[in-house]
């Protein structure tokens, strides 16, 4: 007779123990723990960094365990409930190394869950809210929040019932106000220059639609320190998920990967509390304004400089886009000579040396990370990470084509990838797949079309020097085909 085919065991509290020696387990008691942080956006990013910080408090500290809410889907929620919150991080180092984080006690996905994240943001042992909810889930206006946005616009109607993150902080803020609970802070842990600042101006605006007395009490009491976050973390696929599953000899559903390297400066501004986040290797400092701009510039806008232009030239991974001596000279350049030049002097920064630990980061061999996947979001992640720079540099009188190149690389993607008849990820796509397929290849009449994109490019959209410079650099670029991008690259002398 056959014998029965054994149930495959996941990874779980129960199956902790059995885990093999060399995988890195929690150094503490899981069930003694108590969730102290709500978490809104438990992607990928969130799980290999404040998660793991977290995990490596938790032992000293046990109050500080996270309750992760997804805004949407109820993906991760079904991958980890039955893993009990627990997952595996693969760092990415030259020998890769396993470690199942245990910081994430609780999983709940908001739409099918209210009454559950109502209840935990309104929890007085909660005094810590955090997001990555990336640059669209903010919802904001260039001062503010888009009070015409969709999920604004509905959360304003029902605010009880909230969709979008600035929705369910105020609605959180709101009972705990009612009960007599003092606030959290609210973290933002994403890739925006001024996150909590921005994040707060948001949150006031939304919660004066409402309620006058609300925005005053959040606006006394609520505290939004600004953060930098940093670790290159490519998405999870089927490979890493066989691979982990394997060494552990149980199923992990959804594991992630990240390089060795982290950083997290967080501004120590918090009025309930808050974890020991300097036991974990957090920098908390009185004032990150400067590492957070530094951090956008020198490693985010080279990042899609690279996925723009590498994808033009058909390549498929930042290592690769290093290999390539065109784009991997343009982008140093890009960055010695154009970037660290907009940046402000910083006591003990010294921009030579971060550009070239971020070069060396970029070339990591062991990590594939997918062009494609740093390519979304582009009408959200231009304007943070080089529209800035080129606005600063033209305010300064410094030169702006080289700039203008990933610029214009964008726009050639976009008009690429419509050709092609690939959809975007982008809160614009279909904005944009309009776009690039009423492109016809003429400088003027495409870069005109682009620039009218007003909450992508702004004021700097009535700037003739940039006008003119981007049309130059999109004219470069030509046909966008591999053999006029890299000469357009190669000759970056003369773009100057
Ligand atoms: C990347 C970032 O996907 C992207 O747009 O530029 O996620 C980047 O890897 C991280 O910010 C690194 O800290």
């Amino acid at each position: 007779m056959a014998s029965p085919v054994p149930a495959i065991r996941r990874l779980s509290d129960g199956t902790l123990a059995a885990l093999p020696a060399g995988v890195a387990v929690p150094a503490y008691d899981r069930a003694s723990t108590s969730i102290g942080i709500v978490h809104f956006g438990p992607g990928a990013f969130h799980r290999a960094h404040q998660a793991v910080y977290i995990d490596d408090l938790l032992a000293g500290d046990p109050d500080w365990a996270i309750c992760a809410v997804s805004l949407h889907s109820a993906g991760v929620r079904d991958a980890l409930r039955p893993q009990d919150g627990l997952y595996t991080l693969a760092l990415l180092g030259e020998r890769e190394r396993l470690r199942v984080v245990g910081s994430i006690r609780e999983v709940l996905c908001a739409p099918q869950e209210r009454e559950a994240v109502l209840a935990r943001l309104a929890d007085p042992g909660v005094r810590l809210v955090t997001l990555t909810i990336t640059e669209k889930g903010y919802c904001l206006s260039a001062d503010g929040v888009d009070l015409a946005h969709p999920d604004i616009a509905a959360d304003l109607a029902s605010p009880r019932t909230p969709g979008s993150a600035i929705g369910w902080l105020v609605e959180g803020l709101r009972l705990r106000r009612g009960r007599g609970v003092a606030p959290y802070t609210v973290l933002s842990c994403d890739n925006l220059a001024d996150n909590g600042g921005r994040l707060r101006r948001a949150v006031l605006q939304y919660a004066r639609q409402l309620d006058a007395g609300l925005a005053g009490w959040i606006e006394a009491e609520v505290a939004f320190p600004r953060s930098m976050v940093d670790s290159i973390t490519p998405a999870s696929d089927d490979a890493l998920r066989e691979r982990v599953s394997a060494r552990l000899g149980v199923d992990d559903a959804w594991p992630v990967q990240r390089e060795p390297y982290t950083q997290w400066v967080v501004e120590d501004d918090f009025r309930n509390g808050r974890p020991p986040l300097e036991r974990a290797g957090v920098v908390l400092s009185a004032d990150i304004a400067g590492y957070d701009r530094a951090k956008l510039r020198l490693l985010n806008a080279p990042h899609s400089t690279l996925a723009y232009l590498g994808s033009l030239l058909e390549l498929d991974t930042v290592a690769e886009a290093m290999r390539e001596p065109c784009l991997a000279a343009f982008v140093e350049r890009l960055m010695r000579e154009d970037i660290v030049p907009s940046l402000p002097t910083l006591d003990g920064f010294d921009p030579e040396a971060y550009v070239e630990a971020i070069l060396e980061r970029f070339r990591n061999p062991a990590i594939r990370h997918l062009l494609a996947q740093i390519a979304w979001d582009g009408s959200q992640k231009l304007p943070v990470r080089l529209l800035g720079t080129i606005a600063e540099a033209l305010d300064a009188g410094r030169p702006i084509a080289r700039l203008c190149v990933p610029v214009a690389g964008w726009m050639c993607f976009v008009r690429r990838q419509a050709t092609r008849g690939i959809a975007l990820v982008d809160p614009l796509a279909d904005a944009l797949a309009r776009l690039g397929r009423a492109c016809s290849g003429d400088p003027v009449r495409d870069v005109e079309a682009f620039l009218r994109l007003d909450s992508v490019f702004g004021a700097l959209s009535g700037e003739p020097r940039f006008v003119h410079a981007l049309r130059a650099a999109y004219a470069r670029l030509g046909d966008a085909l591999p053999g006029a991008v890299a000469a357009a690259l190669a000759d970056e002398g003369g773009v100057q």
